[in-house]
């Protein structure tokens, strides 16, 4: 059965409200950064932005403590400043320098961080839910009382993997919290025009997992929902899985011309924008003061500076480190 999500009863507070606003406009203006360093060629590769899509990764990410672990798609980049990765790290690995999260091997779609425990940026579709399944298992047979958070684009639900994943996970009671980022599309391919059943909650309970869907929009409903599914995860009673209703106001990537779907749809989810949304939610309930927005902006202006810099200044590496970590340095004779 799926499970209603509740609406928000609990009144927000100023520094909490402000966190979150920041976050979200950290990701915002990052990526913003990122679209334009692309364009002038400073960033190369694939790039998918995540703009539109800014509170679930926000959200969500209040409700994990740091021994958990996360798992996320090529679409990561708010998810791991969310979980803490600098943005200089990011910005670096962005630009393929050796000072980037991933050593410049990854790119956009392959940050990683062992000591946030960011188990990637993974660009094969529906890729990243063995790995959740798989660190989920290691904990429970070592009795750690830790959650792997697996996100994951609609689209992996037409992978063998996903049914794989969930079935293992719910027969073994494995602590996993699967968060589908549903944003209707599989680059250009609808939902609807690929899933005979798109209630993407039935699926999970077909599986025997609680599952609630979650206005992806409200960063609040976000971490209230991911909150309540870690409690259900962490008491031992096996997996979760929550349904993010969400939009990406930008193209899949860098290269699409956005011809499957109408200007008309994007401008109606554009006025559901989560972060000026929740701008204008903060105002209304009084938590915003004069300044504060503009203090913020300022802030994200100088981290973003200061990344950029470091990106800049960073080193690519030498010809003789690229077989490097084809196989564990420690097995090295
Ligand atoms: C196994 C596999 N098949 C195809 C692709 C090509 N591909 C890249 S992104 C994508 C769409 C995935 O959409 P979704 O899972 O909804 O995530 P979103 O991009 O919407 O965040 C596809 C088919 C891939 N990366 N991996
Ligand atoms: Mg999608």
């Amino acid at each position: 059965m799926a499970l209603q999500a509740n609406a928000s009863q609990t009144p927000l507070e100023r520094d909490h409200a402000l966190f979150l606003l920041r976050e979200m406009l950290r990701i915002r203006r990052f990526e913003e950064k990122c679209a334009e360093l692309y364009s002038a060629a400073r960033i190369r590769g694939f790039l998918h932005l995540y703009i539109g899509e800014e509170a679930v990764a926000v959200g969500a990410m209040q409700a994990l403590e740091p021994d958990d672990a996360i798992v996320a798609t090529y679409r990561e980049h708010g998810h791991a400043l969310a979980r803490g990765v600098s943005a200089a790290s990011i910005m670096a690995e962005m630009y393929g320098k050796q000072e980037g999260c991933s050593r410049g091997r990854g790119g956009s779609m392959h940050l990683f961080n062992a000591a946030t425990r960011f188990y990637g940026g993974n660009a094969i579709v529906g890729g990243g839910l063995p790995l959740a399944v798989g660190l989920a298992l290691a904990d429970k047979l070592q009795r750690r009382s830790r959650v792997t958070a697996c996100f994951f684009g609609e689209g992996a639900v037409a992978e063998g993997e996903f049914h794989e994943c969930m079935n293992l996970a719910a027969l073994w009671k494995l602590p996993v919290l699967f968060c589908c980022e549903n944003n209707l599309y599989a680059m250009g391919t609808a939902l609807k025009r690929s899933e005979s059943e798109i209630d993407l909650c039935l699926k999970a309970t077909s599986y025997e997992m609680p599952a609630w869907p979650v206005d992806g929009m409200d960063v609040v409903a976000c971490e209230e929902a991911t909150e309540r599914a870690v409690l259900a995860v962490r008491s031992g009673g096996g997996p979760s899985f929550l349904e993010f209703r969400t939009y990406r106001f930008r193209a899949h990537s860098m290269f699409d011309p956005q011809l499957y779907r109408d200007k008309q749809e994007v401008e109606e989810w554009k006025k559901r924008d989560p972060v000026s949304t929740f701008q204008a939610s903060m105002q209304g309930q009084g938590l915003l003061n004069d300044g504060d927005v503009e203090r913020i902006e300022e802030d994200i202006t100088a981290e973003l500076a200061k990344a950029i810099e470091f990106a800049e200044a960073g080193t690519l590496e030498s010809v003789e480190d690229l077989t490097r970590f084809v196989y564990s340095e420690k097995a090295r004779p």
